[in-house]
């Protein structure tokens, strides 16, 4: 039984075992499976969201870098991330005393619940609050709020059609306190460069300092994603923090280094950072 994630003329194909779950909610098609390789999986629209093998790169970077730019992260906002997996890494900070999540499908929520312990968990930390809806309207209920947001979507074309959008970003800045970080989702340099170039356009006209640090996730087709890193406070490819004994113990990906070099971008990439 070998699955197929096929979009954007690419394919990545991973041997699976046994289907888990199959559901079909008002937003999109769920899927989990065991696979030989890789662990649990979960597809949402047939597209891979993560792997147990490796989404500790994918989540650990979306939380840890907005989290270590940041000087006393006390309220946190993810939109999307329903598999938890991106709240799991929030709650190995002390500083947060609020960790809201909006989340689109209860039904991802549930199905993490069921069958990825290992992901589900981020729910399990009596900070979190979790929120069923839209994650571009939620934004527009609070101002001047959140320390740090992170924007943890599915590929644009879906339900997080929303999130990549400019009137998005500007009530997002608006919910955020003066040099709030936010971190986003930020798609492959080599498959989505449109995408990239979209999201670092929208950022670039409203926040001072930004960057794109380049994850590799090898059960991403062509093994990279991005993080696009934006604040009106400082540069956020230096962490302001290093993390802790305790939290370093923690991780498998993440380093002070790490957060130095992931901003590097190759040449070619440079226009897409760049736009405006
Ligand atoms: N918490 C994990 C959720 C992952 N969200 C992002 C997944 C994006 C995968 N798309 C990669 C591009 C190929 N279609």
């Amino acid at each position: 039984m070998w699955v197929t994630e096929a979009a954007d003329g690419f394919g990545l194909t991973v041997e699976t075992t046994r289907q888990l779950c199959h559901k079909v909610t008002p937003y999109q098609t769920i899927d989990i499976y065991d696979t030989v390789k890789v662990g649990k999986m979960m597809l949402l629209d047939g597209i891979i969201q993560f792997t147990e093998y490796d989404e500790f790169a994918y989540q650990e970077m979306m939380a840890h870098l907005p989290l270590l730019a940041h000087p006393a992260p006390r309220r946190v906002l993810v939109i999307g991330g329903g598999d938890g997996g991106v709240l799991r890494e929030i709650a190995k900070h002390p500083e947060p005393v609020v960790i809201d999540i909006c989340e689109i499908d209860r039904e991802v929520i549930d199905s993490v619940r069921e069958f990825v312990p290992s992901m589900a968990c981020g729910f399990d930390d009596p900070r979190v609050t979790v929120h069923i809806g839209d994650g571009s309207e939620f934004v527009r209920t609070r101002e001047s709020w959140y320390d740090v947001v992170i924007v943890d979507s599915t590929d644009p074309g879906g339900p997080g059609e929303a999130l990549f959008n400019a009137a998005f970003y500007a009530d997002l800045k608006r919910a955020m306190t003066p040099g709030g970080v936010v971190a986003s989702q930020a798609e492959s340099i080599y498959l989505l460069p449109d995408i990239v170039r979209r999201l670092c356009a929208i950022t670039n006209q409203l926040f001072r300092y930004g960057g794109y640090a380049t994850v590799l996730v090898p059960t991403y087709p062509t093994g990279t994603i991005g993080v696009r890193v934006a604040s009106d406070g400082r540069d956020v490819t230096v962490p302001v923090r290093e993390p802790s004994p305790e939290l370093a113990a923690q991780l498998r990906y993440y380093t002070g280094a790490i957060h130095r070099s992931a901003f590097a971008v190759p040449k070619f990439a440079e226009p897409l950072i760049a736009a405006r």
